[in-house]
């Protein structure tokens, strides 16, 4: 039971409910045996329905917790940076020499010159890269970045569209509908909230249909979609604008709930109808971008405008692309013109998070907390006048120009010049786009660290890497990932192994060094905990969660956003400037920017798949999230690894014209790089499109070649005016490896 001590007797099991809370779409339940201090096997959630049911990854969490190359103490690098050659030194000296660092840039450079990349390693309350930034902001500030890679197209266009990203309804709500769209959305694989794959599995079980617009024949395809609509990637802008033109030439739309709910349909109309630019937004225009069918397009606009009520689910995978933004928007709009916003069954497209617990203090981020941030107006292309969005303030740095603004700094157009990275629960090289430049970003600074569980890419650049421990070695709480109503509590169920400490340690420790008083360093974990836990509006039964290792709310009914909205809207305003839903965006409009347009729009970028580049590159490649990894984490767990060996997807016609035979090694590359992996040649992805899944530990050879397979070594460090990162606007070139080197599975 929980509460019992790691490691007591020798025989005797224990069983500790603990969890799961990397940043994989999930947060969940694991029940550790514990004998003589050693996990000997894991259970999932056992208790009441809804259960929160660990997937594969948090399965073989066994292997990650005692691998062999857990960092096991503090190291100094004593070869060149990204070399891999490090020396033991003790905590002491370490957290010596971090402090001492740190002094030495702020006195030199000003606090704004230390740059902290926190990342989403850890999502439990009190562990991860927060305790750290506590104690950067008390040191003076430092500088952030803005910009989540996961969705922040998506977030824009919710924040323009309805005001909040508080959008879409509960998954139990789905029953209630008559038509599911998945679009670009592989829940099977990437989770989104553990109860969502048995919810589909029972939703067509139950009948309703749904269908699936993914360039992929994915996992969620396989087991759950009627239909399987291939698109070319980045044209789904293109297709939704012309299901728009569809219903409004048939009068299919709603303009009741329009006059009523929404601004700026007239506006869209004459964009959709061709009559601002001369072209109409047809099923014909959009085919000949897209390669949907012209049918495909009528039908399934048909389909949707009067199945009523209806889901179109519009994933992030299609935003995480240049204009991202473009396509989340026409989605949001195309759920509004067939008023299925704020409706049981139906679904308001966009960010998705309707079910949020709150801060009882009534929360809300502090806008100029840093105070390297304060004085700094809103960011140029910011919907500032919102509330609740991204932070706008213009002293952060989007994440994807972090190499660039360490290359070229304030001389560069950039707030500050970066002389130091702190780096925590990140493997920032591995995960932002274009490694090789980011290469060559670190190797400018004159200072990092890094707090890690293992010698990731990453960690390979780090001057001072300092190990961490795990979920089973420490205490946390961890709040769903997207928004499902429940909490698990991670209890401590073994020792930390070798040295490593908790983030909120190590911070501690410097902290001390640094001569700031922090304020957690001698607060036991619990009572930290349960301040967390006392703090939210929903954790009604501390003592129960602990117990648990989960806590369960109950609600009366699904959650659908917006009902109050569509009930009563006198009362209940949308929150956007004009109080309804924005088809047409005057915040936006007062951007002046033709890349971010007021109405959704189809517009091209350098990478599209007809842009000039294509004549030398001419592959889409996808980099999509991968079934056996949450990101880079369990990239070196070998049952992973068994399950499905990394590869690349291409389409057997891509194939055959490159001689590439299924199992083949290939390049793929294009001017920022070039990987080296195995083919898995399929029909499950179109032709002319690539799939090498994100997270594959970057391992160059002496060329300069990645062996590893990461798909940023290929990926543009751009982003689209709204934060839309360009991980899926990729164009490249593949051909087939025929000469002898290292080869990695
Ligand atoms: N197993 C696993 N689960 C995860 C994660 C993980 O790393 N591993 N990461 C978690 C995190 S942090 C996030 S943000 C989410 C991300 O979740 P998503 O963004 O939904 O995941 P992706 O796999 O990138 O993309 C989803 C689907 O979009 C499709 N797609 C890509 N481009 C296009 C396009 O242009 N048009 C269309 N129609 N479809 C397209 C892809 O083929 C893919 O099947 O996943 C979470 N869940
Ligand atoms: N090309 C491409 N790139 C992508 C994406 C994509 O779709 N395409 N998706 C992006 C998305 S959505 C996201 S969210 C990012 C995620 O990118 P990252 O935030 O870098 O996530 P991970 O790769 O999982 O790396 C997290 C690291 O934290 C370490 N860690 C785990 N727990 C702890 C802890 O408690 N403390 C410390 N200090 N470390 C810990 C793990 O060992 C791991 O190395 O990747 C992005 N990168
Ligand atoms: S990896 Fe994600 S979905 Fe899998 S057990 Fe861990 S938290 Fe749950
Ligand atoms: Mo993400």
């Amino acid at each position: 039971m929980a509460g019992n001590k790691p490691g007591s007797s020798a025989d005797e099991v224990t069983i500790v409910p603990t969890g799961c809370c990397h940043d994989c779409g999930g947060r969940c339940v694991l029940k550790a045996h514990v004998k003589d201090g050693r996990i000997i096997r894991f259970e999932g959630d056992t208790g009441e329905e809804p259960q929160i049911r660990a997937c594969l990854r948090g399965r073989a969490y066994r292997q990650r917790v005692y691998h062999p190359d857990r960092l096991k103490y503090p190291l100094r690098r004593i070869g060149e940076r990204g070399e891999g050659r490090f020396e033991r030194i003790s905590w002491d000296e370490a957290t010596d020499i971090v402090a001492s660092e740190l002094k030495r840039i702020k006195e030199a450079y000003g606090n704004a010159s230390i740059l902290f990349a926190g990342g989403a390693g850890n999502q439990g309350m009190l562990h991860g890269p927060g305790p750290v930034a506590r104690m950067l902001h008390q040191f003076g500030g430092y500088t952030r970045f803005w910009g989540i890679a996961s969705y922040e197209g998506a977030l824009f266009a919710s924040m323009a569209t309805y005001g909040t990203i508080r959008t879409g309804n509960s998954r139990d709500d789905l029953f209630n509908s008559k038509l599911v769209i998945m679009w670009g959305w592989n829940p099977a694989n990437t989770i989104w909230d553990p109860e969502t794959s048995l919810t589909l599995a029972k939703v067509r079980e139950k009948g309703i249909r749904i269908v699936a617009v993914d360039p992929r024949y994915t996992d969620s395809v396989a087991t759950f979609a009627h239909q399987w609509i291939p698109i070319r990637p980045g044209t789904d802008t293109a297709v939704l604008i012309a299901m728009a033109h569809v219903i409004i030439s048939e009068n299919l739309h709603d303009q009741a709930y329009l006059d009523k709910y929404t601004t700026g349909f007239d506006r869209y109309k004459d964009y959709v109808l061709g009559r601002e630019d001369g072209v109409p937004k047809t099923p014909a225009w959009a085919s000949a971008i897209s390669s949907v069918p012209v049918e495909t397009i009528i039908s399934l606009a048909r389909e949707y405008a009067t199945a009523k009520p209806a889901a179109l689910i519009a994933g992030w995978g299609p935003a995480r692309a240049a204009l991202g933004e473009q396509y989340s928007r026409a989605a949001n709009v195309l759920t509004a013109i067939t008023g299925n916003i704020g409706v049981s069954g139906g679904y308001a497209s966009g960010f998705m998070r309707a079910y949020s617990s709150r801060e009882r203090s009534g929360g809300g981020g502090e806008r100029t907390g840093n105070p390297v941030e304060r004085g700094f107006p809103p960011r140029k292309n910011s919907l500032y006048k919102l509330r609740g969005g991204t932070n706008p303030n213009s002293a952060r740095i989007h994440s994807s120009k972090v190499y660039d603004a360490i290359l070229r700094g304030r001389a560069g157009g950039y707030p500050a010049d970066l002389k130091m990275a702190y780096v925590v629960a990140s493997n920032f090289l591995n995960q932002q786009q274009n490694t090789n430049r980011g290469i060559q970003a670190f190797k400018a600074l004159e200072f990092i660290v890094v707090h890690e569980q293992f010698l990731t890419p990453t960690a390979k650049f780090g001057d001072i890497v300092l190990p961490v421990n795990t979920f089973m070695e420490r205490s946390d709480i961890a709040p769903p990932w997207l928004g499902s109503p429940y909490y698990i509590y991670l209890n401590k169920a073994i020792d930390s192994l070798h040295e490593s400490k908790t983030d909120l340690e190590i911070s501690a420790l410097i902290s001390k060094k640094l001569g700031l008083s922090y304020p957690m360093g001698d607060i036991p974990e619990e009572d930290i905990l349960r301040g967390i836990a006392g703090s939210r509006n929903d954790i009604s039964d501390f003592e129960a969660m602990k117990r648990d290792g989960v806590l369960k709310i109950k609600l009366p009914e699904p959650t659908v956003s917006f009902k109050e909205q569509i009930r009563d809207p006198e009362q209940h305003p949308f929150p956007t400037l004009s109080g309804k839903i924005e088809l047409y965006c005057e915040h936006i409009a007062e951007m002046n920017n033709p890349e971010v347009p007021p109405v959704p729009m189809f517009l091209k970028h350098p990478e599209s798949y007809d842009a000039p580049l294509a004549a030398k590159y001419p592959l889409q490649l996808l980099t999509t999230h991968y079934k056996t990894r949450a990101h880079s984490t369990w990239h070196n767990v070998p049952w992973m690894r068994e399950i499905a060996p990394h590869s690349a997807w291409i389409n057997p016609e891509d194939a055959k014209v490159r001689g590439i035979g299924d199992g083949d090694l290939i390049d793929v590359y294009n001017e920022r790089g070039r990987i080296r992996i195995k083919a898995k040649v399929t029909e499950r992805i179109m032709p002319g499109v690539v799939n090498v899944s994100q997270g594959a530990w970057f391992d160059p050879n002496e060329e300069g070649v990645d062996l590893g397979g990461c798909a940023n070594v290929l990926t543009n460090d751009e982003h689209s005016p709204g934060g839309a990162f360009h991980m899926n606007s990729v164009l490249v070139q593949v051909e087939r490896f025929s000469g002898a080197g290292r080869e990695k599975p």
